[in-house]
Parts: structure tokens; C-alpha cells; sequence
């Protein structure tokens, strides 16, 4: 966020400039030819807490191009998200994936 200067103080600091801390990370759901569109569905439902709607627009989305954000997380929930989709896609095996990436 913007600079910061503080009147009487030697110290000039750009918050922009600070180290970013790991907050925000967005979810993205990669694409394969094998994983049934229900499946993937489900598991935005599931993992993720989408409603039916928005469930099968990000599903469609991936599916047209590729790959496509789900959501913004913490790193730590990111990653517990991610586990827990390969851990489901491995126990139906389905090849499906997904990643997290910083903001
Ligand atoms: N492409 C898959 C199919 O045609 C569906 C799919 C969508 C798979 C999104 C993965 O992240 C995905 N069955």
C-alpha cells in the first residue's frame, strides 16, 4: 500500500517496498482430458464451498481455457485445499490438479 512518511522521523518506508508476507495465494484449477466434468463440480462444492452455479461456471471456465482461478487464500488454506483435491482426485483416480499461486 502507499508511502509512509512519518513527520520528525529519519526513517522514510514505502510499505510496497516491504517483503511481502505469505497472505494471499490464489487457488488455480488446471485442466486434463480425463476427469469427469461431475467430479470436478463436486469438488468445488466440496473443497471449496461453491454453490452449484458458480461451481459449474469455474468448471466450464477451466475446461475452455486450460486453467482458471477458484479462489484467494491464505498460504497455509491453500495448500489444505490443494491436498485435499489430489487426495480426492487420487482416491477416484482422476489425474485432476491444481495450484497455488501467489497474488
Ligand atoms: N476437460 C474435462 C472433460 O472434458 C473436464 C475438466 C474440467 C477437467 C475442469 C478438469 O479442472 C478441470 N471431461
Amino acid at each position: 500500500m502507499g508511502v509512509q512518511i512519518e513527520e520528525g522521523s529519519k526513517t522514510l518506508s514505502r510499505k510496497k517496498d516491504k517483503i511481502k508476507e505469505p497472505g494471499d495465494y490464489t487457488v488455480v484449477l488446471l485442466n486434463d482430458d480425463y476427469t469427469t466434468c461431475d467430479f470436478v463440480v463436486e469438488i468445488l462444492k466440496l473443497v471449496f464451498h461453491k454453490n452449484h452455479e458458480d461451481a459449474v461456471q469455474i468448471m466450464m471456465n477451466v475446461h475452455r481455457k486450460g486453467r482458471g482461478a477458484v479462489g484467494r487464500y491464505t498460504y497455509d488454506i491453500a495448500l489444505t485445499k490443494i491436498r485435499q483435491v489430489h487426495d480426492y482426485a487420487e482416491r477416484y483416480e482422476f489425474p485432476l490438479r491444481c495450484v497455488a499461486e501467489r497474488i
